[in-house]
């Protein structure tokens, strides 16, 4: 499969104005009827007009009325190219057939539990009609749906609906007939088309703009679900309140659709005004869900919602500029939370995820700029790079410019592009001149390049600062050395240095901030916060002087990277009595949990390596003591400061302490530290409880943190065995029965890992009470795959067989092998047979569903990092997979993963 280049990209030879479709749903095929209005683009060399169609049957092609001879048209794989088009404007009208029913990659039309249903972001539209399908070509739809009244009573597409009415029955089967007609006023690019058809009920709801536009809000779900959309809808309209308020976005249409469906490769989309949503991000309420899910629900529907700005309205010029709209919005949807929930927490759980998943990404074989320059099968490349990075370079910008100067930028930004396709170097550009005036009316704001910043967009894997102090207690100067270095990742092999922003704060010894004051820096010590200092850091290694500073002995405690101002590895050997202090007394609650972290993941290490660091445990310990009785804490803050680093840190931790990571080991060790945690702490953390109890009760997100906490306690406490252990058991298996799910799941991590009679208990009870709830049941699919007893491949093989286990489903696929790959003693089993249970298993998948299998296929991408054993089985894996007849999307990956060796 050949490479797509973004050097390769011209605007098309012609424009697209309409484009007018006709869809006939049939009960065993369908049919769509496409007229497209093409005009010569003045911007662009004259040329052939080429259109993408995927599994199409192509029944009539015509332009301007005359039908098209065989001759006029060549129609190649996913392709029909017309050499000779007329030079003027012209109507291209086609007709197809194609199979809903039988099309199992859930992209284009498909079907999911009866529902006709579309997904066209990235390049699925191509599998509904012959179209250029490409997002630079925006064009104003109308679209008439026609189906069996009865199988499809709710016909739905973007914009307003414009007429509905009777046709003739069918004249094969009698059914009656119906058909909508929708037209959407807002030229959109053909990704973000949709239709549903079904039988849905519907939840409404109104909202009002800031303008005085009321807004009918409309939740689509199977029939009987309606009850549980009163989360979806109330965050519906926190969000569009949100974007009016602090962006002054206000929504554009009289309608608002979601639809919920049960078949989706991901969380949801965009669709101007008919949102599609995997329904477990719609359906939820305290009882089916965690307070974790609510948060998220929330997060994804506010998403989604902003995209009608940041995506739809102006939208991406070509696919290279993903993260235009990616980046943004996950930025925008990540201070939408922030702003409902608290900043401090939300950050703190965002980087853990970066950590975890981006920071994998880029040190792998599948690494890439924020901004790619070439791809196989974009379906690739929504990743963790271009979504979660791509937001940390919007917040750096952020972060650098202030919120005043930032949103100048923005508004140029929405007012320079709105209508059209623009490039991520339109936004940076925008920012730029949002920057010069707000420059020019504060002199003493941080000033950086901005053409070193763009760096940031074309240079992948993650910065190491690599840090060094000098502390002079005679005059009372730090000076700081500090380097950065980008290592080289597949194809990049010279990197350049970055703008990093570089938060830093200093603590004397009773925890008191410092002033910290940068010497020939005319701006003002600490302007803001808990003494936090803004340092630009541009070269590749750089000396900073913090003057002023108190004369005596000690050096003050060295607080860095502040709510992680920049998304770089910190390279900087802290003693033990300095990071216990941060996590005593730092007021940056991100500086102050990333000292434990720091704390933590060396004592893991030293337990997986065999001893353990008994000193650093007992240090740990008091700390959690003092944190566990801290009355300036929220339970939520105690719970995060306690949180175990996730496996994928720990694993670059060992890989970058120069030894090979052993997953078991980590998996064993992390188990272990929960246990002596939970035996050393056994009073305060029954405190914690009997604290936690009384808001047991309380509605999301009130209670989150009694909630949050109270898992914690089980997991240690049952880790620990013993009595309290044996009571926390059973409270975890009570729970299961109880009315709170972030409870019962809560008890059943504590259990998950433990050989204890109560474990099987609280599945079995689970597995009771929810087995008729599809979306709930993957909870209890992923725990049971995730479990990490010797037995673990023959019942990961025997839940793949399960009658409730729906193969067409991502979100079951994803349970049951996403919770195999998180099975460390099982999935990376010394023999092997983790590696080639799995690459099977991804190879029957794909066969069905190229993204999802693709996506899974990544799991191997580190092979190379674990020791010789392990990273031959693993290679050995990738071979197997590669000598299957692959998807384009999966052998991509498996391609990139071999190709690092
Ligand atoms: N834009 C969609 C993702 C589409 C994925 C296509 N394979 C959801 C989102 O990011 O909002
Ligand atoms: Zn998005």
């Amino acid at each position: 499969m050949p490479l797509v280049r973004l050097a390769d990209y011209r605007p098309a030879p012609f424009l697209l104005e309409r484009t007018d479709l006709v869809v006939q749903l049939h009960a065993d095929h369908s049919e769509v009827a496409a007229q497209l209005a093409f005009r010569p683009n003045p911007a662009a060399e004259p040329g052939p007009l080429l259109l993408q169609g995927v599994d199409l049957e192509l029944l009539e092609l015509a332009i301007d009325g005359r039908k098209l001879e065989p001759g006029a048209y060549q129609l190649g794989a996913g392709e029909l190219l017309i050499a000779e088009p007329p030079t003027g404007s012209f109507l291209l009208e086609s007709r197809v057939r194609l199979h809903p029913h039988s099309n199992t990659t859930l992209e284009g039309l498909y079907v999911s539990g009866g529902l006709f249903t579309t997904q066209c972001e990235a390049e699925g539209f191509r599998r509904i009609t012959f179209h250029p399908d490409r997002p630079d070509l925006l064009s104003r739809f109308r679209v008439r749906i026609e189906a069996d009244r009865a199988s499809c009573p709710v016909l739905l597409s973007n914009g307003n609906c414009v007429e509905t009415g009777e046709l003739p029955a069918d004249p094969v089967s009698g059914a009656a007939r119906h058909f909508a007609s929708w037209d959407d006023p807002f030229p959109k690019p053909s990704y973000l088309f949709a239709l549903v058809a079904g039988q849905l009920e519907e939840v409404t709801d109104t909202f009002t703009t800031a303008s005085g536009r009321p807004v009918a809000l409309r939740i689509h779900v199977e029939p009987g679900d309606g009850p549980y959309t009163a989360h979806a809808m109330a965050s519906l309209k926190r969000a569009m309140a949100w974007d009016g308020q602090r962006y002054g976005l206000e929504y554009d249409l009289d309608e608002f659709n979601i639809v919920a469906v049960r078949h989706f490769n991901m969380g949801a989309m965009e669709n101007k005004s008919l949102n599609i949503f995997n329904s477990k991000l719609v359906l939820a309420d305290a009882e089916t869900a965690t307070d974790g899910e609510l948060e998220r629900i929330e997060s994804v529907i506010g998403h989604e919602y902003f995209h009608n700005w940041t995506g739809n309205r102006i939208t991406c010029r070509d696919w290279f500029q993903l993260s235009l709209k990616e980046g943004l919005t996950v930025f925008r949807d990540q201070c939408f939370t922030e702003d409902l929930h608290g900043a401090a927490l939300n950050r703190i759980e965002n980087v853990a995820l970066l950590r975890n998943t981006q920071f994998r990404e880029d040190a792998g074989p599948t690494a890439h700029p924020v901004q790619p320059d070439a791809y196989q099968a974009i379906d690739n490349f929504y990743t963790t790079t271009i979504y979660e990075k791509g937001s940390e370079l919007i917040r750096m910008l952020h972060t650098l410019l202030g919120e005043e100067t930032f949103m100048r930028g923005m508004a140029l930004y929405v007012s320079r592009h709105d209508g059209t396709a623009a490039t991520c170097e339109d936004f940076v550009q925008a920012m730029e001149d949002g920057a010069a005036q707000g420059w020019a009316a504060d002199p003493l704001a941080p000033r950086f390049d901005f053409s070193q910043f763009r760096r940031w967009y074309h240079q992948a894997g993650t910065p190491r600062l690599h840090i060094q102090r000098h502390w002079d207690g005679d005059t009372g100067v730090l000076e700081l050395l500090v380097q950065q270095h980008t290592p080289a990742t597949p194809g990049q092999s010279d990197k350049q240095p970055l703008v990093i922003p570089l938060a830093l704060g200093l603590l004397d010894q009773a925890g008191e901030p410092l002033a910290v004051q940068l010497e020939g820096d005319p701006a003002a010590a600490t302007p803001k916060g808990a003494g936090t200092r803004l340092l630009v850091i541009d070269q590749a290694e750089q000396s900073l002087r913090l003057v002023g500073l108190p004369r005596q002995h000690h050096p003050p405690a060295l607080s860095l990277l502040r709510q992680f101002s920049a998304p770089v590895l910190l390279e900087m050997g802290r003693p033990t009595a300095e990071l216990v202090h941060l996590l005593a007394a730092d007021r940056d609650p991100f500086a102050r949990w990333d000292a434990g972290q720091v704390l933590l993941r060396q004592a893991v290490l030293a337990r997986a390596g065999g001893g353990g660091d008994g000193l650093l445990e007992e240090e740990l310990i008091d700390a959690f003591g003092r944190i566990l009785a801290d009355p300036s804490l929220s339970e939520a803050s105690r719970s995060v400061l306690l949180a175990l680093p996730g496996m994928a840190e720990l694993e670059a931790a060992c890989s970058a302490a120069g030894q090979e990571p052993d997953p078991p080991a980590l998996f064993a060790a992390l188990l272990a530290l929960q246990g002596r945690f939970g035996t050393a702490l056994a009073e305060p953390l029954a405190a914690a409880l009997e604290r936690c109890m009384p808001q047991w009760g309380l509605a999301w997100p009130e209670g989150n943190g009694d909630r949050l906490l109270t898992g914690t306690v089980w997991s240690w406490l049952v880790a620990a065995g013993g009595e309290s252990g044996g009571a926390a058991a059973r409270a975890a298996v009570a729970a299961v029965g109880g009315p709170s799910m972030t409870l019962a799941r809560a008890g059943l991590r504590a259990l998950q890992c433990q050989p204890i009679p109560e474990r099987q208990q609280a599945l079995d009870a689970f597995y009771q009470r929810w087995q008729h709830r599809p979306v709930i049941l993957d909870a209890w699919f992923g725990l049971e795959a995730s479990a990490p007893f010797a037995d673990g491949l023959e019942r990961v093989a025997r839940l793949l067989e399960h009658p409730r286990f729906d193969p067409a489903a991502p979100n079951s696929v994803r349970a049951v092998l996403g919770g195999l790959a998180a099975n460390a003693p099982v999935f990376h089993a010394a023999d092997g047979s983790g590696y080639s249970f799995m690459a099977e298993r991804i190879a029957e998948l794909d066969q069905r569903n190229p993204i999802t299998a693709s996506r899974l296929a990544k799991i191997f991408s580190r092979w190379q990092s674990y020791g010789p054993a392990r990273a031959a089985a693993m290679r050995g894996a990738l071979e197997q997979l590669a000598a299957a007849s692959l998807s384009t999307n999966t052998a991509e990956v498996v391609g990139q993963c071999l190709g690092a060796s």
